[in-house]
């Protein structure tokens, strides 16, 4: 049983989208898992019925019905979880991903207008996810972000090397830079260490390049110990 992903959306056709041109399409093409984007318009109450309606209380934009939205979600209820993607959710991390790409799949709702009706979110228990603090035209793209980074953690989807390097972000560090050939470019030398073969200097180098990479742009992440820091008691 393969990783199933439904996505429900105002705008169908923007699945597999850009999933097709990756490591993700080879693996849906394989069938390592499966994708299906379902039309929300196909749940409207009537023919050329509305999805969306004017916010009670006033205010810009309009609202997703939850009526429609609830039977969208009621026709694909089997036990995946099933997330909302919404500026308002909690933010997407690696830990999440991991836990989602070791389960049966997910049910994944794409908001558009203002968002959904609240009562459809907590009637049905979805998840609410974000993936950044920036705004974007609908939850289409954030869903294809999510799926990326779930699909490319499926067995068989990447090569053991990748497999390994997955467990060492949980290391809580950005990533040192990397140099390839030629040594000299545009004036620009590569680190001479790189071109030493000592290998326990080149492993010391990249992990303090690392850390200065992770508490000058990351200080949110798990802050590097100071060598000159006392233990701790
Ligand atoms: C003016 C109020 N807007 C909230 C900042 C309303 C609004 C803007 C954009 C509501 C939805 C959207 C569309 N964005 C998403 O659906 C979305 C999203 C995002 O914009 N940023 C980060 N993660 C996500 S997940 C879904």
């Amino acid at each position: 049983m393969s990783f199933a992903a439904t996505v429900l959306t105002l705008s169908p056709g923007m699945f597999p989208g850009p999933l097709s041109e990756s490591l993700a399409g080879r693996a849906l093409a394989a069938g390592r898992w499966t994708l299906e984007a379902r039309d929300l318009r196909g749940y409207a109450a009537d023919r050329g019925g509305r999805v969306d309606d004017t916010p009670f209380g006033g205010g810009a934009g309009m609202v997703m019905r939850p009526d429609v939205v609830d039977a969208a979600l009621a026709d694909c209820a089997d036990g995946r979880p099933s997330i909302y993607l919404t500026p308002r959710g909690r933010l997407l991390n690696q830990a999440r991903v991991r836990a989602l790409a070791a389960g049966p799949g997910v049910v994944l709702l794409c908001g558009r207008y203002e968002g959904v009706d609240q009562r459809v979110i907590e009637a049905r228990g979805l998840e609410e996810v974000s993936i950044g603090d920036y705004v974007l035209a609908g939850g289409e793209p954030a869903a294809i972000v999510l799926l990326d980074a779930c699909v490319r953690l499926l067995p068989g989807v990447m090569g053991a090397a990748e497999s390994a390097e997955e467990e060492s972000f949980s290391d809580g560090l950005l990533e040192y830079p990397h140099y390839t050939r030629p040594a000299v470019w545009q004036g620009r030398e590569v680190p001479g260490v790189l071109l030493s073969g000592h290998h326990a200097a080149i492993a010391a180098w990249r992990r303090a390049a690392a850390e200065r990479a992770t508490r000058e742009r990351r200080p949110d992440l798990r802050p590097s110990p100071v060598a000159s820091a006392p233990a701790a008691p």
